[in-house]
């Protein structure tokens, strides 16, 4: 194809649900009078998983937002609603009937965020009768090309030298080359616990404007089963609202960000958190601009170091790693199950009918909100799931469904990798695995609970106590060896055979009481 032809009939440029951004690749160099794009509400996307309600009307109102924004620079944009009767049900269906329509000069679009659909897209350029131009997704910081040099002849892989390298590349939060204050990394002053009496503050949320009022009606309609409600939405669906949200996170919240990172309170979801995950992954925020902007709150004495530095780390360290390693390991990744875990997720996950007052409350404003806390994600419910050996495919399809921000890059490594070690160490050193007393330290759920977190056996103990020895007794073969289990091994080896043979039975016990029966296969 010559340029001739190419710009006498223009370009046809796909920008994706999550693709969201005035600097998208994918529109760089547009022109308004030959080029249109293409942005596709579709059933394929909308049910791979059962996507929660909030993140399908997230998205849809996003998608819409940004469509009108594109026109009003001037763009044609072809939209196609889900409700479109002549919608085929798929990306590529839509570039297909985009490109039977018109006749475009070439296809252009920015990488696809999962690896599923960007084998669907791979696929339709090899066959495509004009020329597609996939061009690499700048709002990351770190580049796949620059991934993989870092992790070449690593042995491990570890955040921690990762997110100094991209301290050093950013230059965020050093003096003379130097991290500031003299540590690159201030999390052991991140653990407070909520004391009585404090609560975290007020959250400013966004009331869903006309255009989003109108994608969670048409939601409602159209994916009635999907789990989660609709009453509380209130996520930023434009880059304006994103910001205000934004703003009033680092002059309000921020400061309390460190101290209580961790801390879980019952009936309280935002914390002292950013709740910005939606908005960056939908590309409404810029991750490199939010850094900088915390690291001003900082320099100009308005939130202290261990809240600025850790915020930092979630972003550039902890967000580019994951995605760092899903692109680096996939396909592969996504069929790991190195604990060979074989059970179902039970029921309650989905009903929040349980006695356990943190899983109860985690449900709830998952369900309510689309939405939980790092260390709800990682300690109640990803904690429990590995204690009782839920198969890796289940917690992933978990995940992705229920949380408005989950995309497989970013959920995949989180679940399989972090929260329950299905990836054998690729994540992490260690299993997060951890007994009652961790959420009792952390939380204020104990105190409500039917169950006692003090107690270690029988049918009135913490669920996480019943199960913690045990999940080690049937893993010892596995994790023996890790270093970092050296202590809870000593120790269980020190109970001798018979209390051993109990624990295990206690866990079994305990695995059969909450539901998580052997899977089907
Ligand atoms: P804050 O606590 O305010 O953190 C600020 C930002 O840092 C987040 O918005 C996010 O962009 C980034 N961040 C923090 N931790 C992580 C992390 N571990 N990985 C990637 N980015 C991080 N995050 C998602 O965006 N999508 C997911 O599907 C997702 N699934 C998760 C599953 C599990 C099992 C766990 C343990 C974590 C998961 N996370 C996921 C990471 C984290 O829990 C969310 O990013 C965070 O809770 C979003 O809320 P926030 O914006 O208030 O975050
Ligand atoms: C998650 C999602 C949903 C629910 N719906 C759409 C859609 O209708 N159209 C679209 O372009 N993208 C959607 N997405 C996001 C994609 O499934 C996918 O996760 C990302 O594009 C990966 O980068
Ligand atoms: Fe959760 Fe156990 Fe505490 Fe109950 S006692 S809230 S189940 S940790």
């Amino acid at each position: 194809m010559t340029q001739t032809t190419t710009a006498a009939t223009g370009m046809l440029r796909l920008v994706l649900g999550d693709q969201l951004s005035d600097s998208l690749s994918a529109l760089s160099g547009i022109d308004p009078d030959r080029d249109v794009v293409l942005m596709a509400e579709v059933k394929d996307e909308a049910t791979y998983v059962r996507h929660h309600k909030q993140k399908i009307a997230l998205i849809f109102a996003a998608m819409r937002s940004f469509a009108l924004r594109l026109e009003a620079r001037g763009v044609t944009v072809r939209y196609v609603r889900i409700d479109d009767p002549a919608n085929t049900g798929s990306i590529v269906g839509e570039m297909h009937r985009a490109l039977e329509g018109q006749p475009f000069g070439a296809v252009v679009m920015t990488e696809c965020g999962e690896w599923r659909l960007a084998e669907a897209l791979a696929a339709f350029a090899e066959v495509a009768r004009v020329p597609v131009d996939i061009r690499e997704d700048d709002r990351f910081i770190c580049s796949h090309d620059r991934f993989r040099r870092w992790a070449s002849g690593k042995s491990s892989l570890r955040m921690e030298f990762f997110y100094r390298e991209m301290r050093r590349e950013t230059g965020l939060l050093l003096d003379d080359g130097q991290p500031v204050g003299g540590q690159w990394n201030y999390d052991a002053e991140n653990r407070k616990k909520l004391t009585k009496g404090l609560r975290p503050p007020k959250r400013l949320r966004s009331p869903p404007d006309a255009v989003a009022r109108e994608a969670i009606a048409d939601v409602a309609r159209l994916f009635p089963d999907h789990f989660g409600d609709l009453d509380a939405f209130g996520w930023p669906t434009t880059s304006e609202q994103a910001e205000t949200v934004l703003a009033d996170f680092l002059a309000n919240i921020l400061p309390g960000f460190g101290d209580w990172q961790d801390a879980m309170a019952h009936g309280e979801p935002w914390m002292w958190h950013g709740l910005i995950s939606t908005s960056i992954n939908l590309g409404l925020m810029d991750p490199l601009d939010v850094c900088r902007r915390a690291e001003i709150e900082y320099r100009a004495g308005r939130a202290p170091l261990n809240a600025v530095e850790g915020f930092i780390r979630q972003i550039i360290g902890w967000r580019e790693f994951v995605r760092g390693i899903y692109w680096l390991k996939m396909p592969e990744y996504a069929r790991r199950n190195f604990l060979d875990a074989d059970r179902v997720l039970p029921w309650f996950y989905w009903s929040g009918e349980t006695d356990m007052a943190c899983v109860a409350d985690v449900v709830s404003m998952t369900r309510s909100h689309a939405y939980a806390h790092h260390i709800q994600r990682l300690m109640v419910t990803g904690n429990l799931a590995m204690l009782l050996g839920v198969h890796p495919d289940e917690i992933d399809d978990w995940y992705m469904v229920v949380y408005a921000d989950a995309y497989e890059w970013v959920e995949m490594p989180n679940t399989r990798g972090m929260a329950t070690f299905a990836d054998g160490g690729i994540m992490g050193s260690k299993p997060y695995a951890a007994s009652g007393a961790y959420i009792d330290r952390m939380s204020d759920y104990c105190g409500g609970c039917r169950y006692d977190v003090k107690a270690k056996a029988g049918e009135n103990a913490c669920p996480f106590n019943r199960l913690y020895w045990g999940f080690l007794e049937r893993n010892q073969h596995r994790l023996r060896d890790n270093i970092r289990l050296a202590m809870p091994y000593r120790t269980l080896e020190n109970f001798g055979p018979q209390r051993r043979a109990e624990l295990l039975a206690e866990a079994e016990a305990a695995r059969t009481t909450l539901g998580a029966i052997v899977r089907p296969s």
